[in-house]
């Protein structure tokens, strides 16, 4: 099914990446629940303008600095990531020398081997977490998550789980490992949970953090202090607070032209 909207369309941008998360349903790479979980993405970004804020930015720069100084990173993949962002996911486990390792709440061997396709196609050269590999269990979830490649995130001391459901963020967190994540609601489970939570959409998030992967590897900045200095409690207030003068502005527009 190819896609047909003019660019010209007020909502193109929108219709684009609703359309990206469809062809990965039909291609197995998305989960049936993964269009419920993006419409739910959407009505946050809504409220939060749909523009990467400052909270985001700063949560990005020090998700970005934890990664390069990681002693052993992993990107956890999903049916949602691979579908929307497969490049940018590649090219950013390459800037930062982390590993790109499949997990699925909703498991499946025929979704693992799309997802494994759709990487390789989007350039991505080592790929963990395939069934045979799938050896080791993180012991504190209770779901299909728990099975883990003793390569990847077994061993792993920070973990990008974006767009990620809240169970396994609390047992990474559990097993000591530090957590990264992308969720557009600021209120859930995982964005509570997560030691650094960008308040983004992931469409926005990679693009950026690769561009801050460039700009950090580039600059002496101390990627330590950055993360030493990262405050996630606030970054999580600021976000509500954003979607709270949003909201604030726009009842305030509607009224002023009664
Ligand atoms: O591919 P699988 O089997 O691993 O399943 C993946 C999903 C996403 C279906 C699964 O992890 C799940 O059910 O997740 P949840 O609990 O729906 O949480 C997903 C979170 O991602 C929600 O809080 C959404 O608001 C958020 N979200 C959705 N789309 C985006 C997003 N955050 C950032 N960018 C998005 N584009």
């Amino acid at each position: 099914m190819s896609f047909s909207v003019p660019k010209s369309h007020p909502r193109y941008e929108s219709l684009y990446y609703r359309h990206k998360i469809e062809e990965g349903f039909r291609s197995d790479v998305a989960a049936a629940a993964g269009l419920i979980a993006h419409g739910r993405g959407e009505a946050f970004d809504y409220l939060l303008g749909e523009k990467s804020s400052d909270f985001a930015i700063e949560a990005q720069t020090a998700a970005v600095a934890a990664l390069l100084v990681a002693e052993s990173p992993v990107i956890s993949v999903n049916g949602n990531l691979a579908s929307l962002v497969p490049e940018a996911t590649v090219e950013l486990a390459e800037l930062t020398k982390a590993k790109l390792e499949i997990n699925l709440f909703y498991y499946s061997d025929n979704r693992v081997n799309a997802i494994y396709k759709a990487l390789e196609d989007a350039g991505a050269k080592q790929i963990y977490g395939l069934p045979e590999d799938l050896t080791a269990t993180i012991p504190e979830i209770d779901h299909n998550r728990r099975k883990v490649d003793p390569r990847g995130i077994l061993i792993a001391d920070w973990v990008f789980v974006p767009l990620e459901d809240g169970d396994r963020t609390q047992a990474l967190v559990k097993n000591n490992k530090k957590v990264i994540t992308v969720d557009l609601n600021p209120l859930s489970r995982t964005a509570q949970s997560a030691n650094v939570t960008i308040v983004n959409n992931i469409v926005r998030a990679l693009p950026e953090m690769i561009e801050i992967a460039h700009n950090l590897k580039k600059s002496n900045q101390d990627l330590r202090k950055i993360i030493e200095n990262y405050n996630n409690k606030q970054i999580l207030a600021q976000s509500l607070n954003k979607i709270n003068s949003n909201l604030q502005d726009l009842s305030k527009t509607i009224s002023d032209k009664n």
